[in-house]
């Protein structure tokens, strides 16, 4: 493949593409390639197969049909394409939120020995949110209490997610104007299945605010709920150094990677590899100890929270097997790649999947519940250290360059550094030491070069003294650029780097996963409120430069839907409706005061972004 050094910005991955080139193995870029050109009705959102009356597809150059069988033009098949878009991501995080709930609730009852309460404080402090009385009661009652109230939010039970109360109260007077307060996260999400149905909902506003809905139950719902439980059970993240890149693998180590999202699986693989029969067994057969790294979200999970390091983000996590020292992967569930299990086969690598609802062909299933992880976990490593030995040496290839980076920017930790509150982040706004702050979000998408989006976005905002907040597999990106260690702020202007020299941050913060975006706009709330103001006013934008995910659609969704100017890199199914085109790139300001823009130069999408902060600094006459 002569174009490997156009497929990423870096060149340990560009020389494992070329090792995987050489030795036969298929990688993403080689399929997307098979693909194209992709099919043109499906990138303008313009075909439907929602029912047996179809598939049915609209032309776009007004010669062919313009309605389906059923008489649906291109505005309702495209709305109805997009709204599954944003229900099924919804889902996903709200689904990966309710497991965790699952795990509190069993803590509650004792009836799980791998897991426990790290943050007790945290729990008090939820479980007053919800209206617990917390007095007299043991961690345990507390525990089960709260998740019983957690279960709830998914249900029909209630009008309203108990965590709308964090938003400003002129925003949600907005939200119940427009009907779009979210109720039960479960309910949004079945209801948008419904409105999609055939005959149901064919009004593409109706169906764009019911998108909205169902955003919000996922950005104040289940992804709220998700990290808010992953922080009480697995502790509440702090800033610490770490390391990223394929360099973080050890040559002379029994590697394990986890990949996926969820805590649950990664967080008893984390404690069985610090066994120290299972690092004696490991030494007895001639490795240095056991080395556990991370992909993806479930990688950051751990990263911030126990400093375990990333091999890399979601378009390496095939080039990682390709550097033949990656001993076992341990999978949960969401952007893991059916191919893992292809390219495993080509090295010694074995491939587990733990989740009863994510199985992969090719894979070990080796089923995880709350009650078998601690068991099942010890299992799997024992496994993975005694494959130690079947590695190939002719096909290792270990680029050793490692970045460091700083992770655990939990609200908390934030609060803490700022010494208490959000004064002082305020005041670094208002003397424009500070100009605003953006929140750069998700994933790689190969229709972009790997990393290309994420790294320039972040260096031409923090240029212009910016604050970036990152989750996801920016995270990986951006940290290794060099920007999310203290030392970054000389990429920084001369603000910004003040600030960021008196406080020892860098100039970009690792947030978390992408379920933890739910943290920025605990932030965004939370600034608002002390400022008086709405959301919308604030000098704040999303970006999602390398989006590819469902879960991506819904985070723009809730960010918008918040007050926030949010850009992407890449075009979503839209533009067979110019006038859902119109009402997301202009028609929302006038709604919800912030809209959409698609912008795949992230140098240009920087430029709409200094642009909208500088409008934003100058209504509040902070110019
Ligand atoms: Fe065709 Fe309408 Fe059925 Fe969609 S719902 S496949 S447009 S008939
Ligand atoms: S969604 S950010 S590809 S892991 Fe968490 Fe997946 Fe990365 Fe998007």
């Amino acid at each position: 493949m002569k174009d490997h050094k156009k497929l990423t910005i870096w060149s340990e991955a560009q020389a494992l593409i070329k090792k995987a080139k050489e030795e036969g193995i298929e990688t993403l870029w080689d399929r997307k390639r098979a693909q194209e050109p992709h099919c043109g009705y499906c990138e303008l959102g313009l075909s439907c197969r929602n029912c047996a009356m179809g598939p049915c597809r609209i032309d776009p150059f007004g010669e062919g049909p313009q309605k389906g069988v059923c008489g649906a033009n291109a505005d309702i098949i495209v709305a109805r394409n997009l709204l599954r878009m944003i229900a099924a991501g919804a889902a996903s995080h709200s689904d990966h939120g309710r497991d965790l709930v699952e795990v509190l609730y069993k803590v509650g009852e004792g009836e799980v020995s791998g897991y426990k309460i790290s943050d007790f404080e945290k729990l008090k402090r939820i479980a007053q949110e919800f209206g617990l009385s917390i007095e007299g009661k043991n961690q345990q009652e507390i525990a089960k209490e709260l998740a019983l109230e957690l279960m709830e939010e998914y249900g029909t039970k209630k009008h309203r997610l108990t965590f709308i109360s964090r938003v400003p109260q002129v925003r949600i007077e907005l939200w119940e104007k427009l009907k779009v307060v979210p109720r039960g996260i479960d309910r949004e999400v079945t209801e948008a299945m419904h409105r999609t149905h055939m005959g149901v909902d064919n009004d593409y506003i109706s169906l764009l605010l019911h998108g909205v809905r169902t955003s919000l139950s996922d950005g104040y719902g289940g992804s709220m709920i998700a990290t808010e439980v992953s922080d009480i059970l697995f502790g509440t993240p702090e800033p610490r150094i770490s390391s990223l890149n394929f360099g973080v693998l050890k040559e002379d180590h029994v590697n394990i990677l986890i990949h996926g999202h969820n805590p649950v699986v990664s967080e008893m693989i984390y404690l069985a590899v610090t066994d120290s029969e299972l690092n004696e067994l490991a030494q007895s057969l001639e490795a240095k100890g056991i080395n556990l790294a991370g992909l993806c979200c479930t990688g950051n999970e751990l990263l911030m929270r126990k400093g375990i390091p990333m091999a890399g983000n979601h378009l390496l996590t095939e080039l990682v097997i390709v550097t033949g020292v990656v001993d076992a992967i341990v999978v949960d569930y969401q952007c893991v790649m059916p191919s893992l299990a292809e390219v495993a086969k080509c090295y010694h690598t074995l491939v587990f999947s733990t989740s009863e609802k994510a199985r992969f062909p090719g894979m070990e299933h080796v089923e995880f519940t709350p009650e078998n992880a601690k068991e099942k976990a010890y299992e799997l490593v024992r496994k993975a250290v005694k494959n130690f030995k079947n590695r190939i040496p002719s096909k290792i290839f270990l680029p050793s360059k490692e970045m460091k980076s700083m992770t655990g920017f939990s609200v908390e930790a934030i609060l803490r550094t700022l010494g208490g509150s959000l004064e002082p982040l305020i005041n670094a706004i208002k003397t424009g030491k500070i100009k605003g702050a953006v929140g750069i979000v998700g994933c790689n998408n190969p229709k972009i070069k790997q990393d290309y989006g994420h790294v320039e976005l972040a260096k031409k905002l923090i240029a212009n003294d910016i604050l970036v907040l990152t989750t996801g597999c920016a995270n990986v990106a951006i940290g290794k650029a060099g920007l999310q260690v203290p030392e970054g702020k000389e990429f920084a202007g001369p603000g910004l780097k003040e600030v960021c020299s008196a406080l020892g941050i860098p100039p970009s913060l690792h947030v978390g996963s992408c379920v933890d975006n739910s943290r920025i706009l605990v932030i965004a709330c939370a600034l608002a409120k002390a400022l008086g103001v709405d959301i919308k006013d604030l000098p704040l934008a999303g970006a999602a430069p390398e989006w590819y995910s469902e879960k991506a659609v819904a985070i723009a969704f809730y960010v918008m839907a918040s007050g926030i100017f949010t850009v992407l890199g890449v075009m979503p199914p839209v533009l067979g409706s110019k006038n859902i085109v119109e009402l997301a790139t202009s028609g929302l300001e006038n709604i919800f005061g912030a809209r959409f823009a698609v912008e795949p130069d992230p140098l240009k999408a920087a430029d709409l972004i200094i642009e909208h902060i500088n409008q934003k600094r100058k209504a509040l006459g902070l110019e």
